[in-house]
């Protein structure tokens, strides 16, 4: 990835259509175009969210060959909603699918979503495995707190700006990063907050937090202390770039 890159990008985004205007939730789309992310409180209920941990739990032990062994943090199954009502519900919420297609400028659906139980590990380097980029361009989640997340159980940690194009080039240099380097060292981190410390946000909040980010900003889950945490990931793409070898990549869980 190139300045010229990011600026053949950019200038696609200036050309692409304006998306068709959103029933629900065009202000969390503009905090995100602003700021990377928006956190929406209690978009699911305890309830539901009680209901859907019970889900995670059935579908680890149920189906343990998809069990993701690439995970040490967590215990992960990519595609849980092909295997539970109530994690399909998440998936396919037209709400979120209308805000992705339109981050996105492009028809975009749920490739999958993630069920993640998160146990208190000793030396776990948090959900995610550590501070990391996604992508280098756009790339939305949606993620869905089930249990309350407080800064012991693994909140959500994010660099301001760092999804920027002018930002990663700044960043670039100030932390020695790499051409296309996607996963960063503590102390590279640390150069980068030493200079602005409040760029790291961190996101406690109850069970029934939705979480809208572009997981193109460096992130983590920061490494979890005590207790578990529960969440749910919809992992939107265009539709045109979703392809077999996607499933493989992520040994996604079939659809009975
Ligand atoms: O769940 C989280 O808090 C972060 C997970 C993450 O960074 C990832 O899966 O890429």
């Amino acid at each position: 990835m190139t300045h010229a890159d990011y600026k053949s990008f950019q200038a696609w985004l200036r050309r692409a259509p304006t998306p068709p205007s959103l029933a629900y939730g065009a202000e969390y789309l503009a905090e995100v175009e602003r700021n990377g992310i928006c956190i929406v409180p209690d978009f699911w209920s305890a309830e539901k969210c009680a209901d859907a941990r019970a889900e995670i739990d059935r579908v680890i032990t149920e189906y343990p060959r998809y069990v993701n062994g690439n995970a040490k943090a967590d215990v992960r199954v990519y595609g849980a909603n092909n295997a539970s009502a109530l994690i399909d519900d998440f998936a396919q919420d037209a709400r979120l699918l209308a805000i992705a297609s339109a981050y996105n400028h492009k028809a975009t659906e749920t490739a999958f979503t993630l069920a993640a139980r998160m146990p208190t590990t000793p030396g776990n380097s948090g959900s995610g495995e550590g501070w990391h980029r996604d992508a280098f361009l756009r790339q939305f989640k949606a993620i869905l707190y089930l249990s309350e997340v407080s800064m012991e159980n693994g909140p959500f940690q994010f660099l301001s700006d760092s999804q920027r194009s002018k930002r990663v080039l700044v960043d670039m240099k100030t932390a020695d990063l790499k051409y296309m380097q996607y996963r960063m060292e503590e102390t590279q981190i640390a150069r980068l907050l030493a200079q602005e410390p409040a760029r790291l946000k961190t996101f406690t909040a109850r069970a029934g937090t939705l979480i809208l980010v572009d997981t193109s900003a460096i992130h983590r889950g920061k490494p979890i202390q005590a207790g578990t945490r529960y969440a749910l990931t919809n992992y939107y793409f265009p539709t045109d770039s979703i392809d077999q070898s996607m499933y493989e990549k992520f040994d996604v869980l079939p659809r009975a």
